[in-house]
């Protein structure tokens, strides 16, 4: 008997060709202003709003959307995210896509061969961040009426999104100071620390080399439901069984949602139908949509639908109905310091996680369970379990967390028959260097992966990175093993969770190229993806110069970041400045006196980071000085040479490497022979806003230096160094 094959994965049904009846938007965007919260900020706006309109079609229709760039400058693409369509209507620039210039208009068309929940959003540069996204509904074509309501969730930031960006890669932690205004603890200084008791937490934290713990990378001034602070469907009353078809249209939020009006109860996710299963609140990884169905329990009360950000920092709201408001429990602040107790368990001493012999998988086991109060209780009354269960939240409350085992699909979705071409890709990165990576290469780093019609790709990830990540196909489903057997479910985005390891499979019906990437906007520009490609017949029609395309899609995780701080303070200037892409550096450093005795000095070196986790960093250099009037410095250094420090002009070559402590170790030789090795740490947390410098080294220089961070350009610092003394001044961070 022949094996029916789910419609979402068999071979393509694109060639069945266009449907007579065609359903047409009109598409355009241009540049606006927009004021969330008070100050005027630059966006993209498609026919005048954001986020972009809700497109609605009928499945077996043919979808035609004209889209024109009314932008002034900047060249904008449309993704169709969750479409099964010919790969060069995907729209990802340069790789499937010609990019749409400013003034110039593409069509897309093509017939819709599913149902469900999706989205579409610009796919170049940092454009979805700032407005370009907007959901994508298709109706079944026979399914009963029902009320629905489409909420598309999304974050707004006052900072343009390149400052963001640039930001991460600089390892400041201004993010986490705005987050602690609302959410104090978010920076976990040593004072927090102390004031939790948790001093030894923090500091066996800083032995095996982490920071603070990263909920989420970037701090939002609002969180959006359908653009707005808060949305409403008022139009409900007692009884009504409503659709709500969310999606999480955020860079990078996950958002966790809860409902005031009773249990929910999940029928599809990522567009595809599940078997129901209720549930009393979920998360939705960026990009991934899930339709639920709530009842509205009463007349004359609007009950909150809240989705709020992982880190807990913001919220947004969705009212259901309309009368009194019926609030949804709050989240309660995360239990840092729990968390960085747990870590402390798992992170051995090379930086690799380990899950204790727990198989995470398919978020059953949440790690991230120590920090929620809902689950394990306030902090005085710690509920703490043992053994096997210990992140398992649905064992320990009464909570009902949705997980991917519980997903299954109504439709048997085993794949066609096929050889089984098996990958394993391992998650990896560094936030401090902000390189999110596949077993530590980018995308420009990598070829393209090969597929062939006719074979079924099976790819098993593991996360060995400390944070999570939404890994998206383009322009297919998989299955999500998930010991469901034949009714895996399918998905097109799949959440993996640092230590997880998860096996998804498609078939590999589709011809052309197509992306697989995180869809943490800015780890996608960092590089944290692959590129498959399954050789079309003929060569892409809207690229012609095949190549030359590569080349440019190649282009967008090579990007160099600068950043510069300096002090002026009443003993002199010291500062330093960096260019630095995701391997390379170059960094230049100055201390410049007023008075021939403080001197002056400049160095400049310029290396490459190796590893996976980025601590190593090899350099060339430069080092120039002149200071005079000094008889009582040293005269020699810690390795019995005789001192330069009053007048030298050399070469070095070195090394850096960052200690347990993260303390960083540069040793090096310069051209007359000398060696000198130094010992730093930068921005150590006291408090929130205080931080500590010090650096120390074999020619008996050492240096001390506090500084409060007023925002995030300014700080006051005070600072002793032994050639310069004692000043005061203020400091500014580019
Ligand atoms: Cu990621």
């Amino acid at each position: 008997m022949a094996q029916t094959v789910h419609p979402a994965l068999g071979t393509s049904r694109l060639q069945g060709g266009f449907t007579p009846q065609v359903t047409r938007y009109d598409l355009v965007i241009t540049d606006t202003l927009v004021s969330y919260t008070g100050k005027l900020r630059k966006a993209y706006a498609v026919n005048g709003g954001i986020p972009m309109p809700t497109l609605t079609f009928t499945e077996g229709d043919t979808a035609m959307i004209v889209v024109r760039n009314g932008m002034a400058k900047e060249e904008t693409s449309l993704h169709w995210h969750g479409l099964i369509l010919p790969y060069h209507l995907d729209g990802v620039p340069y790789l499937t896509t010609a990019p749409i210039k400013p003034g110039e208009t593409q069509v897309y068309k093509f017939p819709l061969v599913q149902s469900g929940t999706y989205w579409y959003h610009s796919h170049t540069n940092l454009q979805e961040q700032n407005g370009m996204h907007g959901a994508f509904i298709i109706h079944k074509r026979e399914s009963p009426p029902m009320p629905e309501h489409v909420v598309i969730l999304s974050e707004w930031t006052d900072m343009k999104p390149m400052e963001v960006h640039r930001r991460l890669h600089m390892a400041n932690d201004w993010s986490a100071i705005k987050k602690h205004q609302v959410r104090p603890g978010s920076v976990q200084s040593y004072s927090d620390a102390i004031g939790q008791r948790a001093l030894g937490v923090k500091l066996t934290n800083e032995w095996k080399r982490m920071n603070a713990m990263d909920v989420s990378d970037v701090y939002y001034d609002l969180l959006l439901a359908n653009g707005r602070p808060v949305d409403e469907a008022p139009r409900l009353k007692a009884g009504d069984r409503v659709r709500v078809r969310l999606i999480n249209g955020g860079a990078s939020s996950y958002f966790w949602i809860t409902f005031a009006g009773g249990k929910m109860t999940v029928v599809a996710s990522d567009g595809m139908d599940v078997e129901p299963v209720e549930v009393d609140r979920f998360i939705m990884g960026v990009a991934e949509t899930y339709d639920i169905i709530v009842t509205i329990p009463a007349d004359s009360t609007a009950y909150e639908l809240l989705a709020t950000s992982e880190d807990r920092v913001r919220s947004t709201s969705v009212w259901l109905g309309s009368g009194i408001r019926q609030l949804a429990a709050p989240l309660q602040p995360l239990k840092y310091f729990e968390g960085m107790k747990m870590m402390n368990d798992m992170m051995r001493m090379n930086g690799d996680l380990d899950d204790m012999g727990m198989h995470m998988s398919l978020q059953q086991m949440d790690m991230n369970v120590v920090m929620y109060p809902e689950i394990t209780g306030p902090k005085e009354t710690s509920r703490t379990s043992e053994g096997d269960d210990r992140y398992n939240g649905n064992a320990l409350s009464d909570i009902v967390t949705l997980n991917y085992a519980m997903l299954r699909s109504p439709t048997p979705t085993a794949l066609p028959p096929g050889p089984v071409k098996e990958l394993k890709f391992t998650l990896t990165g560094n936030m401090d260097r902000y390189l999110w990576a596949i077993d530590n290469k980018t995308v420009s780093e990598t070829d393209r992966i090969l597929i062939r019609k006719g074979e079924n790709v099976r790819i098993i990830l593991h996360n060995n990175s400390m944070m999570r990540h939404p890994m998206h196909l383009h322009g297919h489903f998989f299955r999500v093993v998930n010991g469901q057997g034949d009714h895996a479910p399918l998905k097109n985005v799949l959440d993996i969770m640092p230590m997880e390891t998860d096996t998804i499979e498609f078939a590999a019906t589709e011809e052309g190229d197509w992306f697989f990437h995180c869809h943490i906007l800015y780890h996608m520009m960092s590089g944290m993806g692959r590129v498959f490609t399954n050789p079309p017949a003929e060569p892409n029609p809207v690229l012609p110069d095949a190549r030359k395309a590569w080349r440019r899609f190649l282009r967008e995780d090579k990007a160099w970041h600068f950043m510069a701080m300096s002090d002026f303070a009443t003993n002199g200037i010291d500062g330093e400045a960096m260019l630095m892409s995701k391997r390379w550096a170059l960094q230049t450093e100055w201390r410049l006196g007023y008075t021939e005795m403080h001197g002056q000095e400049v160095e400049a070196h310029f290396g490459r980071y190796f590893g996976k986790m980025q601590w190593w960093f090899p350099n060339i250099g430069i080092d120039w000085r002149t200071r005079e009037g000094h008889t009582d410095s040293p005269e020699e250094n810690m390795f019995q040479q005789r001192n330069t420090k009053n007048s030298r002009s050399v070469a070095h070559i070195g090394f850096q490497y960052t200690l347990p402590m993260l303390l960083v170790l540069d040793a090096r030789i310069d051209t007359d022979g000398r060696l000198r090795a130094q010992l730093m740490r930068h921005d150590i947390p006291l408090t929130p806003r205080l931080r500590l410098d010090l650096m120390g080294n074999s020619d008996y220089e050492y240096m001390a230096g506090l500084r409060y961070v007023l925002d995030k350009t300014w700080a006051v610092r005070g600072h002793y160094d032994s050639d310069m003394g004692f000043g005061v001044g203020v400091a500014f961070t580019y």
